[in-house]
C-alpha cells in the first residue's frame, strides 16, 4: 500500500477522519457521449463491453448515476469544480479557441489532489478552454490546463469535431513544425483553404448538420484552421495515441523512486463524432462506426486494466468510470448511427439523450472499482459526478470549501453504505430540471421539442412530473394525480435555483 508519510504536525491538524485516510492512485475515466444503454453492464445485449463491465461487476455499479449536465463543457466543469455549472455565466459548449474556463484561483479536484501530495495528469478530451484572449497556437499557451491543477496534460483542446485538430501537451502543440504555423478562427475562413462547402469533392465523411468548415483528414469540422500539417492528429489512431500517453504516464510514475500517488483523468474521445475507429475495430460490432468506436473504447479500458495488473497497481488504484452526457445518434455526420438504432438502443430504454432534460440526458454509466477494497454491489441510489470532489476529498484527507455544491458521500461511492442524494438540479443547454428521490420534475420551456439530432429536448408547455421508479421511460406525467408533491418540488426547485 502506497501511503504518503505526513509530518506529525500536519497529521495533528487534520480532521478526525484522518485515521481512515488513504492515498490510492485515482484514475477517472470519462467517456464522451456514452449512453446508459451503451454498455452491457446494465443488461444490454446488443453491444458487448466486457472490459467496462468488469469495473461494473467488480465494483459499485450505480444505476442512477448522473453527470451534472447533458453536454460536455458544463458537465466537466461540474465534475472538476464541484459546482453546479449553471450557476456561472458562460458555461456552455465551448469553441476550440475558447480561453480557460476555470480560473487558476478556483478550487478544483486536481488541485485538491496536488494539495494531498499527488502527482496529477489529464490526458484526452478537455473542452474547458485554454489560454486567455486570442490564442497563439504557435507558442506555449498560458494559462494552460496545467494552471488548474494538472502537473502533466496532453489534450484535445475541445472536441474531435472542432479545430484545431492537434494535441496540446503542457500548453504546447505537439509535433508542430515552426515553419508551418497554425492559425485558427471560428469566424472566417483563411484565404484559399478548402471547406466542405467550397470543396465537397474532398469530403470523405459527409456532414448532416453544422460540420461544413475546414476539412481535416477528409472530415469536415467546426471552425477554420490553416497550417500545422505535421501536428494534425490522425483520427483512427487517436485511441491508441491517447492510450500510449496513459501508459507512458503510468510507467513514468512507477519508475521514479517515490511513494507519490497519482491522480489521472483519462478523457476517452469515444463515441463522440466524428466516429473513426481504427481498422482493428472497424466493422467489429455490426452496429456501424458508433458501435465500433465503443468497442474500441472498451478495449482501451481493458488495456489500461491489464497495464495496472502487470504493474501490481490494481489493489492500490481506485478507478471511476463514467460519461460526460447521454447519447446521440446523428450529431452532425452521416455515419450510419441513425440506422444502427434499429438494433441497439443507446439510451437503454430511458427517454431523451444528449442535450435533453429527460433522464437519458444525464443518467450515464457510473462505476467505481477498487480491487480488494470494494465489494461488488449494485446501487440504485441517486449520485452525481459533482459529488466526487467532496467524496474523494474525504478519502485523501482534504476538506473542500463549503461553498461547493459537492456533497461528501464517500461511503456510498465505496459501496459501504446505501445513501444517495435526496435531490439535485440537472442542466441541459441552459435549461434546468430537478430530481427529488425517484421523481423528475421538468419546468415549462419554450422552444423545439427536438433539436436537429432528433433527440427530445424536454421542452414542455407546463410543469411535468415523472415517477422514474414506476415509469423509467417517462411516459406518464403524474402532475394531475400528485398536486401536493408537485407544489413541494416546485418550491424546492425554485429554492435551489432561484428560477
Ligand atoms: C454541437 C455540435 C455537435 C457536438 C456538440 C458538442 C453542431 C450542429 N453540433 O454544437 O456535433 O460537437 O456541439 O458535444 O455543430 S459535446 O459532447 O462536446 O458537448
Ligand atoms: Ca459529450
Amino acid at each position: 500500500m502506497r501511503q504518503i508519510l505526513l509530518p506529525v504536525a500536519t497529521l495533528a491538524s487534520l480532521p478526525t477522519f484522518a485515521a481512515a485516510e488513504q492515498h490510492p492512485n485515482v484514475i477517472l475515466i470519462i467517456a464522451d457521449d456514452l449512453g446508459y444503454g451503451d454498455v452491457s453492464a446494465y443488461g444490454q445485449t446488443s453491444i458487448k463491453t466486457p472490459n467496462i463491465d468488469r469495473l461494473a461487476r467488480g465494483g459499485v455499479c450505480f444505476t442512477d448515476g448522473h453527470a451534472t449536465s447533458a453536454t460536455s463543457t458544463p458537465s466537466r466543469y461540474g465534475l472538476f469544480t464541484g459546482m453546479y455549472p449553471w450557476k456561472r455565466k458562460g458555461v456552455h459548449i465551448l469553441p476550440g479557441d475558447a480561453p480557460l474556463l476555470i480560473s487558476p484561483d478556483q478550487f478544483t479536484m486536481p488541485k485538491m489532489f496536488q494539495q494531498a501530495g499527488y502527482h496529477t495528469a489529464a490526458i484526452g478530451k478537455w473542452h474547458l478552454g485554454m489560454g486567455q484572449g486570442k490564442i497563439n497556437w504557435n507558442e506555449r499557451i498560458s494559462p494552460s490546463a496545467n494552471a488548474i491543477g494538472f502537473d502533466y496534460t496532453c489534450l484535445i483542446a475541445a472536441t474531435v469535431d472542432r479545430v484545431p485538430t492537434v494535441y496540446v501537451e503542457n500548453g504546447l502543440v505537439e509535433g508542430l513544425d515552426p515553419n508551418d504555423p497554425i492559425e485558427v478562427s471560428y469566424k472566417d475562413n483563411f484565404e484559399g483553404e478548402p471547406t466542405a462547402l467550397s470543396h465537397p469533392e474532398l469530403v470523405k465523411l459527409k456532414w448532416s448538420h453544422g460540420h461544413n468548415n475546414s476539412i481535416i483528414n477528409g472530415i469536415p469540422r467546426i471552425g477554420f484552421m490553416k497550417g500545422g500539417q505535421a501536428a494534425r492528429w490522425r483520427d483512427n489512431e487517436m485511441a491508441q495515441y491517447l492510450l500510449d500517453k496513459v501508459f507512458k504516464y503510468i510507467d513514468e510514475r512507477t519508475s521514479v523512486a517515490t511513494n507519490q500517488p497519482f491522480f489521472l483523468y483519462y478523457g476517452l474521445h469515444e463515441p463522440h463524432v466524428p466516429r473513426i475507429p481504427d481498422s482493428r475495430f472497424a466493422g467489429r460490432t455490426g452496429l456501424g462506426p458508433r458501435g465500433d468506436v465503443i468497442a474500441e473504447a472498451d478495449w482501451c479500458v481493458g488495456q489500461l486494466m491489464q497495464k495496472l495488473e502487470e504493474k501490481g497497481l490494481l489493489e492500490n488504484t481506485l478507478i471511476i468510470f463514467s460519461s460526460d452526457n447521454g447519447p446521440v445518434l446523428d450529431d452532425g455526420y452521416v455515419d450510419g448511427a441513425r440506422e444502427s438504432a434499429l438494433q441497439h438502443d443507446p439510451r437503454g430504454g430511458l427517454r431523451g439523450g444528449k442535450y435533453s432534460l429527460y433522464d437519458a440526458g444525464t443518467r450515464v454509466p457510473f462505476f467505481v472499482y477498487w480491487q480488494g477494497h470494494i465489494k461488488p454491489v449494485e446501487s440504485h441510489k441517486l449520485v452525481s459526478q459533482q459529488d466526487l470532489v467532496a467524496s474523494l476529498g474525504k478519502l485523501i484527507g482534504q476538506q473542500v470549501p463549503d461553498t461547493l455544491d459537492s456533497r461528501e458521500m464517500l461511503s456510498t461511492f465505496l459501496g459501504k453504505r446505501q445513501r444517495g442524494r435526496e435531490s439535485m438540479v440537472v442542466e441541459a443547454a441552459g435549461r434546468l430540471a430537478f430530481r427529488y428521490r425517484q421523481y423528475a420534475l421538468i419546468p415549462p420551456y419554450k422552444g423545439a421539442k427536438r433539436n436537429i439530432t432528433d433527440n427530445e429536448l424536454g421542452n414542455v408547455d407546463d410543469w411535468t412530473l415523472y415517477d422514474l421508479q414506476a415509469d423509467p421511460t417517462q411516459a406518464t406525467d403524474i402532475t394531475a394525480s400528485h398536486p401536493h408533491l408537485l407544489r413541494k418540488l416546485k418550491r424546492q426547485f425554485q429554492e435551489a435555483t432561484g428560477r
